[in-house]
């Protein structure tokens, strides 16, 4: 593969990315690319590349300097493009089945270059169209464990796992992270975006002091307690999937922080199919329950077999940080939960149900269990009492 000779930064056009990928030799030297901005995400262009010889195709992800969603009155640095190609790389070696190749990555440009997974939809897309993805959950805890084991003090040791806190510290996307799940749907925020039929209800939030401190020991745990590195964005739409694959994209917002964080995520993902997938929601607590068991078994093998630090395998260590893990993904979904239907990045699962009633229910319905997560996390102890309480609620 050859050098860039790109000197400065710039937004890619399509015809741009196609001279990259034809510079970086990636394709043979007769390949007519076609590209297309796919991009769809709140952050980045996205281009998918094809050669229109053989089909095979590339994407070229590239960070923007500023947060799509929003616009340019919401400046970011595209540093996270390196965070987003060497949390690639890391879980990549950890997990190769879960985790899509990287072919080549350019700082300056803030640029990825990777396998194409256009075979594939995005986790989301798929089963709002009714998809079951029967393997998707084993998948995910199998990621989970690896991932979260292998960079923790017990996988890497506590002198590599402090390099690694290094090299993925990530101020910037873990504040809005702590602004957008944590701080500002608990009050009157300029970024929150809800229907006004939902008011009365997310005032009731913003008036709940006990909910706010439950909130408040959450974002302490994220903000201080740097156990693994996470995925950071771990959403159904940071998936791609088909009913025998599962790739885990998008990890721009990784750095070393609470366990739970990425499980709790999953958790919460799926629960928004359980509240408004009403025909499907046995297949999606089944999917909860087996994304947790196959994580706690993996992990437990990991733990008795690869654990750096010797003193730790005494019982009952390993359970008291599988209990911690779960207690903090219960409290971090409720976190995801609320997040999604009253602050400013929102989830098709709710946003697309057509009828206004009924999107208002679930919307009620999610707050509520986000609700009931948060405060009663110490009391939801295992999987059992976890889909006990979601079937109480929903
Ligand atoms: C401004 S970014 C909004 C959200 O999109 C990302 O995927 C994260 O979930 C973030 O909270
Ligand atoms: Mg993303």
């Amino acid at each position: 593969m050859s050098q860039l000779k790109q000197t400065y930064y710039e937004p890619l056009t399509e015809d741009a990315a196609i001279s990259l990928a034809l510079s970086l030799n990636i394709f043979n030297d007769n390949a007519i690319l076609s590209c297309r901005e796919i991009g769809d995400g709140n952050l980045n262009l996205v281009f998918h590349l094809i050669n229109e010889h053989d089909g095979k195709g590339i994407i070229i992800k590239q960070a923007l300097p500023y947060a799509k969603v929003v616009g340019e009155s919401w400046p970011l640095t595209v540093k996270r493009a390196k965070i987003e190609a060497n949390a690639l790389k890391t879980f990549g070696q950890l997990a190769p089945d879960y985790v899509p190749k990287v072919y080549f990555t350019d700082d300056l440009l803030a640029v990825t270059v990777m396998e194409d997974l256009s075979h594939l939809l995005i986790a989301r897309k798929g089963f709002i169209n009714g998809e079951a993805y029967p393997l998707l959950s084993k998948h995910l805890g199998e990621y989970l464990a690896k991932t979260l084991f292998y960079t923790s003090d017990y996988g890497l040791g506590p002198s590599e796992k402090k390099v690694q806190m290094q090299k993925f510290s990530n101020p910037e996307l873990c504040k809005i992270t702590e602004d957008l799940i944590f701080t500002d749907p608990y009050f009157d925020a300029d970024t929150n975006q809800f229907e006004d039929d939902l008011r009365t209800d997310v005032e009731a939030l913003w008036k709940d002091d006990e909910l706010k401190f439950h909130v408040n020991v959450l974002k302490r745990c994220f903000l201080t307690e740097a156990e693994v590195l996470l995925h950071g964005d771990l959403h159904t739409g940071s998936v791609f999937a088909s009913n025998s694959e599962t790739k885990v994209i998008d990890p721009e917002f990784a750095f070393y922080g609470p366990a739970g964080f990425d499980i709790g995520q999953v958790f919460a993902n799926l629960l928004f199919e359980v509240i408004v997938n009403v025909p499907k929601r046995g297949l999606f607590i089944e999917h909860i329950e087996t994304v947790w068991n196959v994580f706690k078994e993996e992990f437990t093998y990991l733990w008795n077999t690869e654990n750096k630090e010797f003193s730790a395998k005494i019982e009952p260590f390993l359970s008291y940080n599988l209990s911690k893990f779960f207690e903090d993904a219960i409290g971090f979904a409720g976190c995801e939960l609320i997040r999604r239907t009253v602050g400013l990045a929102h989830v098709a699962d709710l946003d697309t149900i057509e009828d206004e009633q009924a999107r208002l229910a679930a919307k009620r319905t999610t707050l509520e269990l986000g609700k009931v997560l948060i405060k009663q996390r110490k009391e939801i102890f295992n999987l059992d009492v976890f889909i006990a309480k979601v079937n109480e609620v929903i």
